[in-house]
């Protein structure tokens, strides 16, 4: 009996079979006296074998290495684009060509197909080393008709970086981004480090934008994860000219950025809204082990560096080697060894109908992307997409029933329903 196979039918459903009895929820009746007892999908064995990095025990069941599940609809995967340098971020344009930004510091347009419309160029310099460059991309929620477009990059600034969120009106007939204002930096900027950036932008139901930034990697950054008058290490929300958005949870502390809507995160390079609930989800790279996928909201403490499901590259503990700890906020799922989450989006259709509202997360260094499959805020399977391609998944963007996907091989795939 092909249990995946069975299972992966029977998503959504704690499928018992006992064969051989004639089971009315089966139609199954096999004559055989032999009785099998087929496992909820979330018994399945998990996908990770290797050996943790720690010890460490999770807050609860479910929050690591849950069952796998098998995707059963067919599916295919198409390469339209190859050769694009390293593309960083691919969203969709109203009309259903494509977004692309490139690290080095300008964007591509690209038709459906991946063929090349139009480069895109006169965006302010990038400081374009190690994590940093030019980074995510989001459409005005009024793109239609303004052609204003925003982006968050490594800004050369003063005599360090940071992450910097600029926006600009996009003339594609010129290949040009024209009256450009940055409107965010996350303060301070940092002269020695090229590591952490974040950044993910998405815009909320209401017009405002939320912002990842990273804590940089270094000593001097990393604490300040922790600081609410620091830019490092948080997911803002902001409004369109970058002032704090209506409501943010620290607005009138003098203590407090009042653009910041969650603290105590790394590097957090995945931000997506959850088609059904509305709420933000997050993926963030943990340190050697620990990397973490979160609920996000406001005024919450997600715990980096004080609590961590990683340890030092080093392998020392971080810290005082502490999971977790009152008022700080426990990762929905985490995994370890990691993943390294680059962009990720919620599956928001049903054309591959056991993919709805399912996350899937880019890896870079487990090459793969993680299908999760999400049932009341926890993670109840996990699938491994694409490992055949031994690729660095960097970003994800779903529309209309398919996943298009960049790489840091330079590719850009898509997957749709066969
Ligand atoms: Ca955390």
């Amino acid at each position: 009996m092909q249990l995946k196979t069975f299972l992966g039918i029977s998503a959504g459903i704690a499928a018992f079979l006992c064969v051989g009895c004639n089971d009315s929820a089966t139609g199954n009746a096999t004559g055989n006296s032999t009785e099998v007892t087929i496992p909820a999908r979330d018994t399945l064995p998990p996908l990770e074998t290797k050996a943790a990095n720690s010890d460490y025990n999770p807050a609860f069941p479910g929050q690591t290495r849950i069952g796998a599940v098998k995707t059963t609809t067919p599916y295919q995967v198409d390469k339209l684009a190859e050769g694009l340098g390293r593309p960083w971020a691919v969203i969709l344009l109203p009309d259903e060509k494509l977004l692309l930004t490139e690290k080095s510091g300008y964007m591509e347009i690209r038709n459906p197909d991946g063929s090349l419309v139009k480069k895109i160029t006169g965006f302010p310099k990038v400081d374009d080393g190690g994590q940093g460059g030019l980074l995510d991309v989001a459409l005005d929620p009024d793109y239609n008709t303004n052609k204003i477009i925003y982006w968050s990059y490594a800004e050369p600034y003063k005599k360090g970086n940071l992450t910097a969120v600029a926006k600009g009106q996009l003339n594609d007939t010129d290949g040009k981004i024209q009256n450009v204002t940055v409107i965010f930096r996350a303060t301070p900027e940092l002269n020695n480090s090229k590591l952490h950036y974040g950044s993910r932008l998405i815009f909320d139901k209401d017009g405002h934008l939320f912002v990842s930034s990273g804590e940089r990697s270094v000593l001097e950054g990393r604490p300040q994860a922790q600081l609410l008058n620091s830019g490092l290490g948080k997911v803002f929300k902001i409004t369109k000219e970058g002032k704090p958005a209506p409501g943010n949870p620290f607005i009138g502390r003098a203590d407090a950025m009042p653009e910041i809507y969650s603290y105590g995160h790394r590097n957090p390079q995945s931000l997506d809204i959850h088609p059904v609930t509305g709420d933000l989800w997050e993926a963030e790279f943990g340190p050697r082990g620990g990397d973490e996928v979160n609920l996000i909201k406001p005024g919450v403490n997600y715990g980096w560096p004080t609590i961590t499901y990683g340890i030092e590259y080093s392998g020392k503990k971080v810290g005082d080697s502490i999971q977790q700890l009152d008022g700080m906020q426990q990762p929905v799922y985490y995994w370890d060894p990691v993943l390294s989450p680059g962009g990720m989006s919620f599956y928001k259709g049903n054309a591959i109908p056991e993919w709805e509202n399912n996350l899937f997360i880019g890896g870079l260094s487990s090459s793969h992307i993680a299908r999760l499959v999400i049932e009341n805020n926890k993670v109840v399977g996990e699938e491994w997409l694409l490992e055949d391609k031994k690729e660095r998944f960097r970003d994800i963007a779903y529309h209309n029933g398919m996943l298009y996907i960049v790489t840091d091989q330079g590719n850009l795939y898509r997957i749709s329903r066969q």
